[in-house]
């Protein structure tokens, strides 16, 4: 059951016998705050592997809303160290982003005898021993699909929903301009696994009702900059102050005000603090060629051409300033008529 549109036919049966031939310890990374398809893939994947007989660790923290996934016992907390012949799955980010759950040094897996690259963000940096990575599949998690299936492991809905759940996620529900032939393909195919399907779609909707009182206050700050072709939103840490701790995943927020008529980018800041230290979030949405890739690059970030991601280390006043910018050189880009920012 490979992809029929695969950009390399040959790597899910090449790391599928690296996988099947491993006889140490195989971990499975992602990145901080993991996604839909970051934890869908990493859970798949590690329940695969356990039904070859390997031994595997997932040091992932999912947010609230998808913890529901995952069984007692599944996930562990981040390791400092590897044991000897480790090998890492790093899966749905590049190596030098943040990773969590296992040590870092330089862009490289500390003390991992392998690291395998498993991702489809086009501007991944290609740090690892091997990489497989498609720009051009919907999800990471259509990826794992292909490699479950080269593995041999019989699919059942324990392996196929957390799978669904990544392609789910990266197509927005198969409304996105990812969603091709080949990916509804494949998430049939998952779905006739056993799937639970609505209530799968129905649970990964849940939040906590402090998500809903946070955003009404992120909808008021909503504002449409850059002669009203741009959707602006924001979190603040006096919000975050006045709610408590939310479980928000900007994706939801900048989610929502992407579909405001007229706009062709969606910006979503969000206010942190790393160390004491302020730094903002950035979430791009964009539609018509524009691209939130180029947008997040020009702020250090990254992603796809339509949805992408940067963490700024400043704080929320300068970040808006840099991240309108970036916008504007954007839409001059593509032809629009946009006044300066300043
Ligand atoms: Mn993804």
């Amino acid at each position: 059951m490979t992809s029929d549109h695969a950009e390399h036919p040959d790597k899910p049966a090449q790391l599928a016998q690296k996988l099947r031939d491993w006889a140490g310890p195989i971990v499975l990374a992602s990145h901080e705050s993991p996604d839909g398809d970051a934890f869908g893939s990493a859970l798949a994947l590690k329940r695969a592997l356990d039904r070859l007989g390997k031994r595997t660790t997932l040091p992932l923290t999912p947010p609230r809303y998808l913890a529901f996934l995952a069984e007692a016992g599944e996930l562990s907390a981040p390791l400092t160290h590897l044991e000897p012949n480790t090998l890492v799955i790093v899966l749905d980010v590049e190596v030098s982003r943040r990773l969590v759950g296992v040590p870092v040094t330089d862009e490289r897996v500390e003390g991992a005898a392998l690291t395998v690259v498993i991702d489809h963000h086009g501007t991944n940096n290609g740090a690892g021993d091997l990489l497989w990575v498609e720009p051009g599949r919907a999800a990471t998690a259509h990826m794992v699909k292909d490699l479950i299936s080269a593995l041999g492991v019989p699919w059942d809905a324990a392996l196929a929903t957390p799978c669904l759940t990544g392609i789910l996620t990266d197509t927005g529900g198969f409304r996105f301009g990812n969603t091709t032939p080949e990916v509804l393909r494949a998430a049939g195919e998952l779905i006739a696994c056993g799937v639970a399907y609505s209530d799968l779609t129905d649970r990964l909707a849940w939040r906590h009702p402090d998500f809903f009182r946070m955003l009404g206050k992120v909808m008021g700050t909503v504002e449409f900059p850059l002669g009203g072709l741009v959707a602006y939103a924001e979190l603040t840490e006096a919000m975050r102050q006045e709610i408590g701790p939310t479980d928000d995943d900007s994706s939801d927020y900048v989610g929502q005000i992407r579909y405001a008529e007229g706009t062709v980018v969606a910006l979503f800041l969000r206010e942190e603090r790393q160390d004491g230290t302020p730094q903002t979030k950035v979430s791009v949405r964009s539609r018509a060629g524009v691209s939130a890739q180029a947008i997040c690059v020009a702020l250090g970030g990254g992603g796809h051409v339509a949805a992408a991601g940067a963490t700024v280390a400043a704080d929320l006043a300068t970040t808006k300033a840099r991240a309108l910018e970036a916008t504007r050189a954007e839409l001059a880009r593509c032809g629009y008529d946009v006044p300066p920012t300043a």
